[in-house]
């Protein structure tokens, strides 16, 4: 019986979450976003750091892992040939890990940095727009992208190296937990990471369904209103749905690589048809002040403010903080994905191309289109600022673009891309799901009406709560949800050290030849 495949109790707990969630949220809709929200304050207040900390610490433990013996360990056999070449993998891994959030952040968040900048400076002020390209460069460069890659070291290792055929985040600290993975510990971590995966996916969710319904009112004149709004997400589900049914080798790759095209085009065309001068200069000199402030970015946090009457601005709440947090819930899922697609590379190829082509493929978009919406409001071509504190961000975002020459044809791509990045991060996400409630992958892939039962679980939460108008507690939501995320990640990098040392020292004295340490002249796959 197929159904026999099914982990029923991470299944029926991640579902008993969930409308434990959303039912109350629905009743007492008040009272519910009271509480999410106090919620937040005591974790974001008291355990910012915690946040902060894990940021830094991830970066430093995936550099020294990917430059150590574990570095050369190979996913696979000595002749186990890549699955996918590196543009595709690149392609697949940048369009799983993010969603249309980036066009959305990307194009507007300089705007609140520019209005709210951190370290103490004076809104609007010289410096607070140096800092405003810059900083969600930061929010999106190395610390993020390590967050990411972090859970994909265990999972690759246990999947490919040690060859168990399960795709569980509780699978992946079973050399730390022993033998507690089987009773209801491992499925407690399992249910904790579908649900923080639920809350990050409602974020993006939450953003990105009235950026879309702005471009579509833009083009066909349809008003953004409630209805619109849930007709956006129920068709953006309808694609990823299929999409996942379709599978790895067909539909996720193939939007994924649709993906890429488009995003070519847009950034190509805003770089040459915008002001191309402001926008190179720009983005290099983000990228100096990056590199120079980037350790005071990682660690700025407002103590001073707790025990003088120096005025607490929120920022690392508000920024650092809540994006940790949701790089954070989105982590396994992206470890998990990564980790699936990277069969035949080297733990060092995994690591450093993750960080690298995601940062660098970030950079590309904060810099060119923050720096254009950037331009035309300090050109005073467009008061980006105005608009947006009057319309709200999605419409400015959709005005921005309107700006440019062509929009009758940019704003069409850019909201059919958005739809796209959305459904190749839920494609994934609803294929990750079901691997994970999966007690294990019969034929390399969970079952197909399993992957397409989650992808409607994905946007039920959202879609709930976007009629009871709350949004913003969903988000907020997301963010507490990932808490106990930061424990798994710890236990996560703690087994991958204490499994892979185990057999580097067994193979040292041949007694297992279960690890392949690539070497230099090896022939790529
Ligand atoms: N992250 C990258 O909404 C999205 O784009 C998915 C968001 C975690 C900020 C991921």
């Amino acid at each position: 019986m197929k159904n026999q495949l099914i982990d029923w109790p991470t299944f029926i707990g991640a579902l008993i979450i969930l409308f434990g969630v959303t039912i109350p949220l629905i009743l007492f809709p008040e009272t519910g976003a009271e509480v999410v929200n106090i919620a937040n304050d005591f974790m974001t207040g008291n355990f910012g750091v915690l946040y902060i900390l894990l940021g830094l610490l991830a970066l430093f433990f995936l550099l020294f892992v990917a430059f150590s013996k574990q570095g050369k360990i190979k996913l696979g056999n000595r002749d186990t040939k890549r699955e996918f070449g590196t543009f595709s993998w690149a392609a697949m891994l940048f369009s799983a890990g993010i969603g249309s959030s980036i066009l959305y952040w990307a194009m507007i968040e300089w705007a609140y940095y520019y209005q709210g900048p951190p370290f103490g400076i004076t809104p609007e002020a010289e410096e607070s727009i140096r800092y405003a390209a810059t900083y969600g460069m930061f929010h999106w460069g190395p610390i993020a992208w390590a967050i990411y890659t972090l859970p994909a070291l265990p999972i690759a290792y246990f999947y490919y190296v040690r060859k168990k055929p399960v795709l569980k985040i509780s699978e992946s600290v079973r050399p730390v937990l022993g033998k507690l993975v089987d009773g209801p510990l491992g499925n407690i971590i399992d249910v904790l990471f579908i649900f923080g995966l639920m809350g990050g996916a409602g974020t993006t969710l939450a953003l990105g369904t009235p950026m879309i319904t702005e471009g579509i009112n833009d083009i066909t004149g349809l008003p953004v209103n409630l209805l619109t709004q849930a007709g956006v997400m129920l068709v953006c589900t309808g694609i990823f749905a299929i999409s996942s049914y379709s599978g790895l080798q067909r539909g996720i790759k193939i939007l994924s690589d649709a993906n890429l095209w488009l995003v070519i085009f847009i950034l190509g065309f805003v770089f040459i048809f915008g002001p191309t001068v402001f926008i190179s200069e720009a983005t290099v000199s983000s990228i100096g002040i990056l590199l120079n402030d980037f350790f005071r970015m990682a660690t700025w946090l407002e103590p001073l403010a707790q025990v003088t009457s120096f005025e607490s601005t929120l920022f690392p709440e508000s920024w650092t903080i809540f994006y940790w947090a949701w790089w954070l819930v989105y982590a396994p899922f992206v470890g998990l994905f990564v980790a699936r697609i990277s069969r035949g590379r080297t733990i060092q190829q995994m690591i450093l191309g993750t960080m690298i082509y995601g940062t660098l493929g970030c950079i590309l978009f904060f810099g060119i289109l923050g720096n254009y919406g950037l331009f035309l409001q300090l050109s005073n071509s467009f008061d980006v600022i105005g608009y947006m504190n009057e319309y709200g961000a999605p419409a400015t975002i959709i005005e921005i673009l309107n700006q440019l020459p062509f929009s009758g044809l940019v704003v069409p791509v850019f909201t059919i891309l958005s739809i796209i990045f959305l459904s190749t991060t839920f494609d994934s996400a609803s294929y990750i799901l079901a691997a994970v409630a999966q007690k294990s992958l019969e034929g390399g892939d969970p079952l197909r009406w399993h992957r397409l039962f989650w992808a409607f679980t994905l946007c039920f939460m959202p879609l709930v709560l976007m009629f009871i108008g709350d949004l913003q507690t969903l988000q907020t939501a997301s963010i507490v949800s990932g808490f106990p995320i930061i424990f798994i990640m710890i236990l996560l990098a703690w087994s991958f050290m204490k499994a892979s040392n185990k057999d580097i020292r067994a193979s040292r004295e041949y007694r297992a030849p279960t690890i392949y340490i690539a070497r230099k002249n090896d022939k790529e796959g």
